[in-house]
């Protein structure tokens, strides 16, 4: 038995296409459907419907043995735990600093909003930046409307989530797309089981594009 964690949402709507081409089809709509293990066309694989931000967890301790993150999420979570062998290509998106537009950023310490709180250390640590980061669990755009902060850390697809708030992309710091994850022992134990499942996926991408 493979199990396979995915999120709802676009992580979902674009991964199942490329299932579809290994045969995985779910046996009910799992937008509509509120059960959380849901069987497929294939007798030997079922899909875990779980939060995008909990996918490397059930990965990595091996509750499911594959799943689909966004690089955003990967970057995030960290850790040496997981096998990425294949950039799925959907759900792109741009991992970027955003402010309010033509505003000029304090003399003193930054104070950066974001759920990101990980990679936003990363980033201005390298820069040798010292920053204030401000965790939150969504609705960034609001943070420097409000005086909450002076910028933000989010992924940015066109941009209008920004700009409907009088904020402006500023620097990059990734680019984002979703990854196919494995668990590090589900790839020895089910080693050509999982294989297969790479190769026709990988296929299913190239095709694609
Ligand atoms: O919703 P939930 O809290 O459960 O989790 P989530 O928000 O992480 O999940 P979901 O389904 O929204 O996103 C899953 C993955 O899709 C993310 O981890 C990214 O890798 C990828 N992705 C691609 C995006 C976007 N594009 C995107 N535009 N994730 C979020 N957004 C947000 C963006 O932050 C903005 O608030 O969508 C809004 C609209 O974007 P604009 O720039 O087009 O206005
Ligand atoms: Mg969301």
């Amino acid at each position: 038995m493979l199990t396979i964690a995915l999120s709802k949402g676009r992580i979902l709507d674009d991964t199942l296409p490329l299932l579809e081409q290994a045969g995985i089809i779910p046996t009910e709509n799992i937008e509509k459907s509120r059960k959380l293990i849901i069987t497929t066309t294939r007798d030997d694989v079922r899909l875990l419907i779980v939060r995008a931000t909990d996918v490397p967890t059930y990965v990595e301790l091996g509750a499911a043995d594959l799943g689909v993150a966004g690089k955003d999420v990967l970057l995030e979570y960290g850790g040496q735990g997981l096998y990425e062998p294949l950039d799925l290509q959907i759900a792109k998106c741009k991992l970027m600093t955003a402010g309010p537009v033509d505003t000029p950023e304090p003399s003193g310490r930054l104070r950066v909003a974001t759920k990101f709180v990980n990679v936003a250390k990363r980033y201005y640590a390298e820069q040798g930046r010292q920053v204030d980061i401000i965790k939150l669990y969504g609705s960034m755009e609001l943070a420097p409307l409000v005086g909450l902060a002076d910028k933000i850390i989010d992924v940015v697809d066109t941009g209008n989530t920004l700009r409907a708030n009088g904020l402006e992309p500023q620097e990059l710091i990734a680019h984002i797309s979703s990854r196919l994850i494995v668990n590090r022992a589900s790839m020895k134990m089910k080693h050509a089981d999982i294989q297969t499942l790479i190769n026709t996926l990988s296929a299913a991408v190239d095709a694609r594009h």
